[in-house]
């Protein structure tokens, strides 16, 4: 296996001039905590912006150098592209719309443009820094094209893109104007990660509308290639974070830093009363101005906790050139003045209010000395503090108060949990948490501990590697058939030496691209030069097996000298001879199935009802995506009954059902074709649908058969696109 590549904007490192030299720094923020564990013991190499502008190159070097033993490799930007890509495009564009904060989104095309830029450096630096077959794993959202940008390039390695922050529904992401971009950029990834199932989902749907691709379960086909999306719940270092806080509850007072004493000598003062905490960047996705105005209603209603309680507010600075984060730090100095001004006394402050990060053991002591975390944000990802809060709770007691709207409310679910928007709500939970029995804080806490100690960040990322290389075996199919320039030659070898040759060729897809018009599908002139040439080759037989018409296929065909196989078999015209219906018993059964039909085309607008001699087809391929696959689920539910009393049986290809008598296949209606043309010694069968799998499984061993597409069959080969058929085709006749 190769190596992996890792890249994300900053490195888990950052560097910092001190004084003219040069320092290393831990970054801040949850991607960088959870998965530098992961990086050091891995072996891997990680990509990124070390967080320093500096144009010097001496400078730079240096900068690498410091970056080495740390298996880290800068990537530099100017101040210009930094405002633009981060500042800009990644914070004032991309996370308010992922966050569904539609009022602070901006849109500027110098921000995409330097996104865009910035983007392709990365794609750049890692294909760079990248061997053949290599693992490439790209994190957030600062990144979102780099994974097309590599495909485009190094189709060889093997590309797996995790999503830190939520996947908005369809309805917020289409506002943006670079929306089917993005989309693109993404599809470039072999694996797509989210942290809950709701991104995952809502991303299917955005690929759907914008793109219009097959997805089957949680596999995506766009440009013959297969994207897979899965769930993966980010997980913590918990034995770090376990164990850290075993040594701070231990370690005796004399042997700690000056700063931690001055923390536990304030700790011990603040003894006799109970403790909540909250941590977070100062972000307005975070809701604290809501937690805020809740806790002032909380000393409200419950007057006896005057004195009695107070809430430890850790705001880590961030983004602090954004103007909405400038907004906020006003707005939550302004709330806590005033809070602490109405209730706080010479003794007590109700808020005790820090505007900066604080070193690793600290924060430990401050997760241990809390009695509730009350973590409330409007809408987060993940929320890793809520994790970390209840890793550090050795002794199993503490309340967690969590936001809903945190993709970590889908696995904690013992802990309290709060409609952030819902002042009230808030209120009573910080009750129900300050009164919560020791035994109830317990069982919650060992459930949600147990878990959380098995699925870490190393479970969490050892789950997505898993699963990234499993996609590279059920690639490695696809690869292995695929008709390449070595096989197509010997291919053409054996359809040259043969004395009597038959070709079946699907039209839809296989020969012509699709159309949301089905009637807009027909034959172009090349199509026409390409099969008469085809025909008109000494002892070959060309026919055309479709779900078609008779009618259609009449009008387009039925003056060539090919044979033509409509309706899936149930008609069948030679070369020559008029059109023979195969036996297909009584059609009473047409006019109940087309009543049920005509409901589902009332209640699912942009679908029709197409109507075949032997057959009925409900088509949706114009219908709102979604809702067609459900009311296909729903219709075959519905005519089940009706389809075993008649003896009828439902073929499902793109975007249709068809309702026809048992028995009609391409696969009969090619063996009866071949039963009358007894001398044939090479036959080859190409098609992309599934219907085209009766044709492939009746056709002898030893027959050709070429499958347009990447979905799974039982054809001997694989071909990317109608255009390629064409080509393959277009060789035959030289
Ligand atoms: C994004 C998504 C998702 C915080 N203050 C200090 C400090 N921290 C550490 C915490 C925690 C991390 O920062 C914050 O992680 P979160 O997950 O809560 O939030 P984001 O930074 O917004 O992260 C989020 C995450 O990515 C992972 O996918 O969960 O939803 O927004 O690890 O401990 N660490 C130290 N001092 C501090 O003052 N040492």
């Amino acid at each position: 296996m190769g190596r992996l590549i890792i890249a994300s904007n900053r490195l888990p490192v950052n560097i910092i001039e001190n004084d003219n030299s040069l320092e290393i720094v831990p970054s801040a923020g949850g991607l960088a905590t959870g998965l530098k564990s992961y990086h050091k013991q891995n072996n891997s190499v990680w990509i990124g912006w070390p967080g320093i502008i500096t144009d010097s190159t001496k400078k730079q070097k240096e900068v690498i150098k410091k970056l080495e033993p740390e298996f880290c490799s800068p990537i530099f930007l100017s101040e210009e592209l930094v405002s633009n890509y981060y500042d800009g495009f990644s914070n004032a564009t991309l996370w308010p719309l992922f966050h569904y904060f539609t009022q602070f989104t901006v849109f500027d095309e110098k921000y995409w443009d330097a996104y865009t830029e910035v983007n392709q450096l990365f794609a750049e630096a890692i294909i760079q820094e990248s061997r053949k077959g290599d693992t490439v794993w790209i994190q957030d959202y600062q990144l979102l094209l780099v994974p097309q940008m590599l495909k485009e390039k190094r189709p060889d390695l093997h590309v797996g893109f995790f999503l830190h922050i939520p996947f908005p529904s369809y309805e917020v992401f289409r506002i943006l104007p670079w929306r089917d971009e993005i989309i693109s950029g993404l599809l470039g990834a072999d694996l797509i990660g989210f942290h809950t199932y709701d991104y995952a989902r809502h991303f299917i749907s955005s690929v759907r509308r914008l793109k219009g691709c097959e997805v089957e379960f949680n596999k995506i086909t766009h440009e013959n290639r297969r994207v897979f999306v899965d769930v993966f719940p980010m997980g913590i270092d918990f034995q770090v974070f376990h164990d850290k806080a075993y040594e701070t509850q231990t370690k005796p007072i004399q042997e700690r830093s000056k700063e931690h004493r001055d923390l536990d000598k304030y700790l011990l003062e603040t003894s006799d009363r109970k403790l909540m905490l909250s941590i977070d960047r100062l972000d307005y996705t975070k809701g604290i101005p809501n937690r805020l105005k809740a806790f002032k209603a909380f000393l409200e209603r419950y007057p006896q906790y005057l004195e009695k309680v107070s809430l430890i507010l850790l705001t880590v600075p961030s983004r602090t050139d954004v103007e909405e984060y400038q907004n906020l730090r006003k707005e939550v100095e302004v709330l806590v003045g005033s809070i602490n001004g109405q209730y706080g006394t010479m003794q007590w402050s109700p808020i005790i209010f820090f505007y900066r990060s604080v070193p690793f053991d600290h924060l430990i002591e401050l997760y241990t000395s809390s009695d509730v975390a009350l973590l409330t944000p409007l809408r987060d990802g993940m929320n890793l503090v809520a994790k970390e809060y209840l890793a550090t709770q050795i002794n199993h007691k503490g309340v967690l108060i969590l936001s809903e709207m945190a993709g970590a409310s889908k696995e904690l679910g013992e802990a309290i949990s709060v409609n952030p928007n819902n002042i009230n709500d808030m209120v009573e939970a910080i009750y129900k948490a300050l009164t919560t029995p020791e035994k109830e804080q317990k069982e919650a806490n060992i459930s949600m501990r147990n878990r959380l100690k098995r699925y870490d960040i190393f479970a969490w990322a050892n789950d997505f590697m898993k699963t990234l290389d499993k996609t590279r075996e059920r690639l490695s199919e696809y690869q292995i058939k695929k008709l390449s320039p070595t096989v197509s030659q010997n291919l053409l070898t054996r359809i040259n030496k043969a004395k009597q040759r038959v070709i079946f060729l699907d039209y839809d897809g296989t020969l012509q691209r699709f159309y949301e018009d089905p009637l807009e599908a027909k034959p172009d002139k090349p199509l026409y030069a390409l099969l008469d040439k085809l025909e008109a080759l000494p002892q070959t037989e060309i026919v055309l097996i479709s779900g078609r018409s008779k009618e259609t296929f009449n009008e387009w065909f039925g003056s060539k000298k090919y044979h033509l196989i409509a309706e899936h078999g149930a008609w069948v015209k030679q070369v020559n001879t008029e059109w023979i219906p195969k036996n297909v018993g009584n059609l009473e059964w047409k006019e109940s199935i087309r009543h049920v039909l005509e409901s589902y085309v009332d209640r699912t607008p942009g679908s029709l009802i197409e109507e075949k001699e032997f057959s009925l087809v409900w088509h949706y391929r114009k219908a709102d995506i979604e809702l067609g696959v459900l009311r296909a689920l729903e219709l075959k539910e519905d005519i089940s009954s009706l389809i075993v009393n008649h003896n009828l049986e439902i073929l499902e290809g793109s975007k249709v059902i068809e309702i026809k008598t048992i028995g009609i296949n391409k696969g009969a209606a090619a063996l009866e074709f071949l039963s009358q043309h007894e001398e044939v010694d090479c036959i080859m069968a190409i098609g992309d649908d599934w219907t085209d799998e009766f044709l492939f499984k009746k056709l002898p061993q030893e027959a050709i058969t070429i499958k347009v597409g990447t979905n799974n069959t039982i054809a001997r080969y694989y071909i990317d696109t109608y255009k390629d058929v064409r080509n393959f085709l277009q060789t035959i006749t030289q």
